[in-house]
């Protein structure tokens, strides 16, 4: 009598918690990303170096150097999205990369699509192995390099095994997704300008994260278009993406939004996570990713916390 009044009230309560949750059948799983997306995936050669903005350590510029191909290699510079009327071959990056060693750095700019559209304009990319794209609002490289022989270009300077690096303006760009990519606005992250270069493909990028405290900001994005991986990067940080294969270098940290968790600790029933639309976690210097399975890699970097640590 009790056993059979226990059965219907457990199965009333079942019945009860699956028309709740029509569409989370999986709601408290702590580490699976949904498999309803497209993978991310990133360039099929070459190498990627995104910035989160406020670049400062000469280990990321080095590291853009070395994938360039070393001193010698010939790194153009983009500083368009800064918006200013006119560029010389002083702006800041182009300085800082000669300081630490490159040899030839050229800055190549213009907001013109006819202009970027041409031969001439492009000639520098053809023989380069480098692309670095400074900061500033993204939708000016759009407006000015989108469609163009210029965007054909630098997905060239990739295919030939070279690395396009940029922090800032500059990390958002390499999203398919273009993230802030509004004109009136950069609290905007939906705006009048969605579609960037793509070179990380069904990802959308976000910079000055911690700094800034953005981190809730990639859900605007996230919720309105659920196929796609977040990654927030924090300033002076990068990712180094080779294929699918993402490590995270510089000084702090960057954030994934890929629905599951993880942490260098052994998950624990106490966690109080949210649900998995609303999480996102952070990966340190020397922890690595696969954009593929959405999942962290395990390496010693990643490895669990000492027992004297606890
Ligand atoms: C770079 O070029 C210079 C002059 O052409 C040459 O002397 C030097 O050995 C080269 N360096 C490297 C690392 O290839
Ligand atoms: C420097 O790079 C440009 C292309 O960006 C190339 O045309 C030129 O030959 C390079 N110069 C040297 C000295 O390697
Ligand atoms: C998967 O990719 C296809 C082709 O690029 C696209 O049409 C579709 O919207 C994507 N689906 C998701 C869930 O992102
Ligand atoms: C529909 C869909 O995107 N399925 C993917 C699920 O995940 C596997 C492994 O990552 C992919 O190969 C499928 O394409």
């Amino acid at each position: 009598m009790l056993s059979s009044t226990l059965t219907n009230l457990a199965v009333a309560l079942f019945t009860l918690t699956t028309q709740a949750r029509p569409t989370t059948p999986s709601h408290n799983a702590l580490s699976t990303a949904t498999n309803t997306t497209n993978s991310t995936i990133g360039p099929e050669n070459g190498h990627l170096v995104i910035v989160g903005g406020n670049l400062q350590s000469a280990s990321i510029y080095e590291k853009i150097i070395t994938l360039a191909g070393g001193p010698n290699a010939s790194i153009v510079v983009i500083p368009t999205a800064g918006g200013d009327p006119s560029y010389d071959q002083n702006f800041p990056a182009t300085v800082t990369l000669r300081e630490l060693g490159a040899t030839n750095v050229t800055v190549l700019h213009t907001y013109d699509p006819a202009v970027a559209d041409t031969d001439e304009f492009i000639a520098p990319l053809n023989s380069a192995s480098g692309i670095f794209f400074g900061g500033g609002r993204q939708w000016r490289l759009v407006d000015a390099y989108a469609g163009t022989k210029t965007e054909k270009a630098f997905q060239g300077v990739l295919d030939r095994g070279g690395v396009i690096s940029g922090s800032s303006a500059g990390a958002s760009i390499m999203g398919s997704f273009l993230a802030r990519g509004d004109t009136q606005n950069n609290q905007i992250m939906i705006g009048d300008h969605t579609v960037g270069f793509g070179y990380l493909k069904n990802a959308a990028i976000d910079q000055h994260v911690l700094v800034r405290n953005r981190h809730f900001d990639l859900f605007d994005i996230l919720k309105a278009n659920p196929g796609l991986l977040g990654v927030g990067i924090d300033e002076d940080t990068a990712l180094v993406v080779q294929g699918n294969d993402v490590e995270v270098i510089g000084r702090t940290y960057a954030l994934f939004y890929d629905r599951g968790f993880w942490s260098r600790e052994e998950l624990s029933e106490l966690k109080n996570l949210p649900e998995p639309e609303a999480r996102f976690y952070f990966l340190k210097p020397g922890d690595r990713y696969d954009l593929a399975k959405r999942k962290v890699v395990e390496s010693a970097s990643a490895a669990g916390v000492s027992k004297d640590e606890l």
